[in-house]
C-alpha cells in the first residue's frame, strides 16, 4: 500500500494534485479548515475532474492522525496558519512538498520543519473550480519539482502520473523565473484592472513594466540569479503575449476582493533589495498600490 498524501489547500490546484495522486494509486486526504467546505466535500465525496470520479478522502485539520507526506498547496499569504493548525500532526520524517506561487514561504516552511524533508515545486497548469470539488484542467501545464539541497528519491515516481512532472536541479532559478514574470504582469494587470495582453500594447504601460523588469533584473543579479538568455522584459512580453486573453491571479484577486500574493511576489523582491541596498521605486511604487488594495478589501469585509 502507497503512503497516504495529505494535501493542505484544497483549491484548484491542490484538487487537481490530489486526483493526479489518485490516479498513481495513493491514498490521499485533503485537509479542510473549516466545518462548511468539509459538508460541502462529504455531499460529494470525490473530486470531480473531466466528468470522471476521483476517490479521495477529506478531514478537518485539527483531526489527530499522523501526518507523513504533506503537499502545501495554499496560497502563499496563508502557509503560516494553515501550516500551524497541523503542525502537532507532522512525524518526525514528515516529506513535504511547496507548490506555490512567489518565494519566501518556501524557505519559511523549511525554517519551521528543521527534520523533514522539503521539497518545492512550480507549475504551469490552468486549472479552474467550476463548482465545488469539480474541476476544469483548462490549460495542460509542467509541475517541476525539486529540493534546493538535495535530490529526494521520493520525488521520481510522482513523475508516472497523468500531469506532467519533471524533476528540477534548480528548483530556486525556476522560482525565480516565475517570480519575475509575476513581479512584470501580475501588479500592473490588478491596480489597472486589465488582461495581460493589455501591457504589451497600451504604451504606458509597456514603459512600466519596462521599469519594473530592469529592477528585478538588478535584484536578481545582487542575489547571484542569471534569469534569462535575454533582457527580462522580451520574456515578459512574450508570456503577456501569449496569455494575452487571461486574466492574471492578480487581477482576479483584486476584482473578487481577496487578498492577493503581493508580499511573496514584488514583497519578497523589494525585500531583497533593501538587504543588498538596491533601490526598487517602480516596485515599491506597485507593492504600496496593492498593499492599499488590500486595506480597502479588508474595510469592507468588516
Ligand atoms: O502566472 C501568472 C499569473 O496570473 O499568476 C501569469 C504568468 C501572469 C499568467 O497570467
Amino acid at each position: 500500500m502507497k503512503q497516504r498524501w495529505h494535501i493542505l489547500g484544497a483549491g484548484s490546484i491542490g484538487c487537481l494534485w490530489a486526483c493526479n495522486l489518485v490516479s498513481m494509486g495513493y491514498p490521499v486526504t485533503l485537509l479542510l479548515r473549516n466545518p462548511e467546505k468539509l459538508d460541502i466535500f462529504n455531499s460529494t465525496g470525490a473530486i470531480t475532474l473531466a466528468e470522471k470520479r476521483y476517490s479521495v478522502s477529506a478531514e478537518l485539520t485539527d483531526t489527530s492522525t499522523d501526518i507523513d507526506q504533506l503537499l502545501i498547496t495554499t496560497k502563499s499569504t496563508d502557509t503560516a496558519t494553515a501550516l500551524q493548525s497541523i503542525k502537532k500532526r507532522l512525524s518526525k520524517s514528515v516529506k513535504v512538498i511547496v507548490l506555490q506561487n512567489g518565494l519566501g514561504s518556501q524557505e519559511w516552511v523549511k525554517d519551521q520543519l528543521p527534520n523533514a524533508e522539503v521539497a518545492w515545486a512550480s507549475t504551469t497548469d490552468g486549472v479552474w473550480t467550476k463548482t465545488p470539488f469539480n474541476l476544469v484542467h483548462a490549460g495542460q501545464g509542467i509541475t517541476r519539482i525539486g529540493s534546493p539541497i538535495t535530490a529526494y528519491a521520493w520525488l521520481a515516481p510522482l513523475e508516472n502520473g497523468f500531469l506532467k512532472v519533471e524533476q528540477d536541479e534548480d528548483i530556486a532559478l525556476t522560482l525565480w523565473r516565475k517570480l519575475a514574470i509575476n513581479c512584470a504582469i501580475n501588479p500592473l494587470t490588478a491596480v489597472y484592472q486589465c488582461k495581460n495582453g493589455e501591457l504589451i500594447n497600451n504604451p504606458d504601460y509597456l514603459a512600466t513594466m519596462a521599469a519594473v523588469c530592469k529592477e528585478v533584473e538588478l535584484v536578481a543579479e545582487s542575489e547571484g540569479i542569471e534569469l534569462f538568455d535575454g533582457p527580462l522584459i522580451e520574456q515578459a512580453c512574450h508570456v503577456a503575449e501569449l496569455t494575452a486573453e487571461n486574466y492574471s491571479s492578480m487581477m482576479q484577486d483584486i476584482q473578487h476582493q481577496r487578498i492577493t500574493e503581493i508580499s511573496h511576489i514584488t514583497g519578497y523582491l523589494c525585500e531583497r533589495a533593501k538587504q543588498n541596498r538596491l533601490h526598487t521605486p517602480t516596485n515599491d511604487h506597485y507593492l504600496r498600490k496593492i498593499k492599499k488594495l488590500h486595506e480597502s478589501i479588508k474595510t469592507s469585509a468588516h
